[in-house]
């Protein structure tokens, strides 16, 4: 019997954390939903508190007309920023800990889903040297421990993994695509290059529709603002209304600005994951009979593809620092060489960006550029948001942000 609560939240409240589900409770949601319409796709996504999650969250509730369950993990603190803009009646939260394989093997068992997307991670490179442990058990103990209740309990269960560049590491040759040797340079690389060797080996041995692709990094508005993209566009839009203020800014400190990276869009990149995770429907070679549940023909299986996804552009940080700027109409030059490198305003001749050694890692990947061809062709797809365009939003979205906050301050 669904209590007042339950009834509630099946109708759609705003999310907040007063309405997260106990894994019971959610069984109890997923059943009254399929008593609705048995035809519901039922999806569980981890980390849908992040970018990535929150972002497919948005996707599918367009383009699909799935039931939703987002895993979010108990904190004390509130921290659902990325989905306070969602109200619907297919999404529901649900408390599990991906570093608790009971909960995960009771959240398959009960949910029941048909999709299993897992963006949940110890995301932050630079970290996983301080909590090696805690990184290889978030980013590979439980992917093994999420493969095993899907063999258990889910069979037909469709998972993916996201896998990342930072597996290629020390790069052999560039650009890298589907064929390069995993080189890992972090704890964080070596427990996404694990979990691509456990996800195969479950995919190969149970005839599991499980997949992890190689994703070079993708940004946006929801970033983390430890990672060097946003750190740049909050900084920026800190920097450019203290010298409107006519104040002294702040320089934003950073590490290795000569690092080159591959950036895109996180909406760009969830469209391909839910691609990958149906390819039958979107690669015309492929029968679609072959992936008729409950059981997946070894053919069908056999067949799937795990890609990368990238730009196929690379940039430096110093590049990315240059454009941000440029974008609140603010041009600098470079001084100085290695921790005494400076970025100086050329209107105002202030500081604003300067080197702080405490931001190089103890091992750092040098260079990412991906080679997305294979996806490409496969999947007819491009990206919709350039480099230029990605910097643009981001900076701009930061600069209204501080603009708000500004008026809000002297009301
Ligand atoms: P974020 O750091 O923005 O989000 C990570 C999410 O994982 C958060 O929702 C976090 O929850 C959740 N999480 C962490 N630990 C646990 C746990 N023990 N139990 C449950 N949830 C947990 O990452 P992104 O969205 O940027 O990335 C998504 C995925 O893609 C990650 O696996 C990442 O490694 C991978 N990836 C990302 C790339 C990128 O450039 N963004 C590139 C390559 C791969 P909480 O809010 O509670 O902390
Ligand atoms: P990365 O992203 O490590 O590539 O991992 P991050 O933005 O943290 O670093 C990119 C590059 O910038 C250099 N850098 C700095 N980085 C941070 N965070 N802060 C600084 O002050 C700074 N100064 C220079 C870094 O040394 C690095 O070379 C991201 C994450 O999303 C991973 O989860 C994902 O797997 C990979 O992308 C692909």
């Amino acid at each position: 019997m669904l209590t007042q609560n339950l009834r509630e939240t099946l109708l759609g409240k705003k999310i907040d954390n007063a309405n997260i589900l106990s894994i019971s409770d959610a069984k109890l949601i997923r059943d009254e939903k399929l008593r609705q319409d048995l035809d519901y796709k039922i999806v569980i996504i981890t980390g849908v508190t992040g970018q990535d999650g929150s972002h497919m969250v948005d996707y599918l509730l367009k383009h699909t007309n799935a039931i939703i369950f987002g895993g979010v993990r108990r904190l004390s603190v509130y921290n659902h920023k990325n989905l306070a803009h969602i109200s619907s009646d297919r999404f529901f939260l649900v408390n599990f800990d991906l570093t608790d394989s009971h909960s995960i093997a009771s959240v398959i068992d009960k949910i029941r889903p048909d999709y299993f997307i897992n963006f949940a991670a110890q995301s932050f490179v630079a970290s996983s040297w301080d909590f090696a442990r805690q990184t290889w058990e978030t980013n590979c103990t439980a992917v093994l421990d999420i493969l095993e209740a899907i063999r258990l309990y889910r069979p037909n269960c469709r998972f993916y993994n996201a896998g990342s560049s930072e597996e290629f590491g020390n790069v052999s040759y560039s650009p890298q695509n589907e064929l390069h040797p995993l080189k890992p340079r972090s704890p964080y690389g070596a427990s996404k290059a694990a979990a691509r060797q456990i996800v195969k080996v479950y995919r190969d041995s149970y005839n599991l529709y499980a997949i992890q692709s190689w994703l070079f990094n993708h940004e946006g508005t929801r970033r983390g603002e430890e990672f060097v993209t946003r750190k740049i566009s909050k900084g920026v839009a800190r920097i450019s209304h203290e010298i409107s203020q006519g104040v002294v800014p702040t320089p934003i400190e950073l590490g290795n600005i000569y690092a080159k990276r591959d950036w895109s869009d996180s909406e760009d990149f969830v469209q391909c994951v839910w691609m990958m995770l149906n390819q039958e429907r979107y690669r015309s070679e492929l029968n679609p009979a072959q992936y008729c549940v409950p059981v997946y023909s070894p053919k069908a299986i056999e067949s799937l593809k795990e890609y990368v996804l990238s730009s196929n552009e690379t940039h430096t940080i110093k590049e990315f620092i240059e454009l941000a700027f440029a974008c609140l109409s603010i041009r600098g030059r470079w001084e100085g060489t290695d921790i005494n490198e400076k970025y100086i305003d050329n209107n105002t001749n202030h500081v604003l960006i300067s080197i702080n050694s405490n931001f190089y890692r103890p091992a750092e990947v040098e260079l990412l550029l991906g080679d997305s061809t294979e996806f490409r062709n496969d999947f007819n797809w491009t990206p919709q948001t350039s480099f230029k365009e990605l910097v643009q939003k981001m900076v701009s979205h930061d600069h209204a942000d501080q603009c708000r906050n500004f008026i809000r301050s002297i009301k």
